[in-house]
């Protein structure tokens, strides 16, 4: 069994870690063999020494105890996801990607955050591309820490004015023309976070299912190995 965790959105409180590494070890318990990570697990996630926080320092513990349980941790990246790849926290996870695909239960799963959907939307991925390369990169190896937390919260503000994640209405159209594209490509359940709301729909004989957030509602997503999905929460996952 595989456990995907979406949109933990941890850290915007101190301490505010505590659900989602409960989460974690109650997904170890309950049978997961691996973990995904579907994006936007912090508020924001700057890999870098410099912007470790406790709660990113423990999740790392975290993981690390998992990977030596023998239950690997590929991290998607989300939007609030930066410089992972080629940082100090890459190795501890199976993969840093944008997409993850597996084979689980003869379906092929495409799991990708849901920022990247619209292709259109030539104004976010630029600033996608200039917030995430290696140029921003090294800027923060030289600017003191106060002067990058200052960026950190002006890309904030400048994700919540761009994203569409905040426009009321889900995208379904864009969803629905993002996964009809890559079902052709073979792949049969497209897996999706970022927008904040449970949803599911079929689309040429794929299956497409936007994940709650956690940081939301405490759900994760279970693929049992005969492919098929649920939603399990803290509340029913057991004592500790
Ligand atoms: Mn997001």
């Amino acid at each position: 069994m595989r456990a995907v965790f979406a949109d933990c959105h941890v850290g915007r409180e101190k301490g505010d870690e505590g659900p989602f590494l409960e989460a974690l070890e109650a997904a170890r318990r309950r049978g997961a063999t691996s973990i995904s990570l579907l994006g936007d697990i912090f508020h924001f996630f700057i890999a870098h020494p410099k912007f470790e926080t406790p709660a990113i320092a423990r999740f790392l513990e975290a993981v690390d105890r998992l990977r030596a349980a023998g239950v690997p941790v590929t991290y998607v990246e989300g939007n609030r996801d930066f410089f992972l790849r080629g940082s100090y926290v890459e190795s501890k996870f199976r993969e840093v990607c944008d997409e993850e695909t597996f084979v689980e239960g003869g379906r092929r799963f495409l799991l990708t955050h849901g920022d990247l959907l619209n292709e259109e939307d030539r104004p976010y991925r630029l600033w996608r591309a200039i917030s995430k390369n290696p140029i921003s990169r090294a800027a923060i190896d030289f600017l003191p820490r106060r002067a990058a937390n200052r960026f950190v919260w002006k890309v904030e503000a400048r994700l919540y004015r761009s994203n569409f994640k905040h426009k009321t209405r889900l995208p379904v159209e864009m969803i629905r023309a993002f996964a009809a594209r890559r079902f052709r490509d073979g792949f049969d359940v497209l897996l999706l976070g970022h927008f904040h709301r449970s949803w599911s729909d079929e689309v040429d004989g794929g299956r497409i299912e936007i994940l709650p957030a956690f940081v939301d509602e405490r759900r994760w997503m279970e693929i049992s190995d005969d492919g098929t999905t649920r939603l399990v929460g803290l509340s029913e996952s057991g004592p500790t």
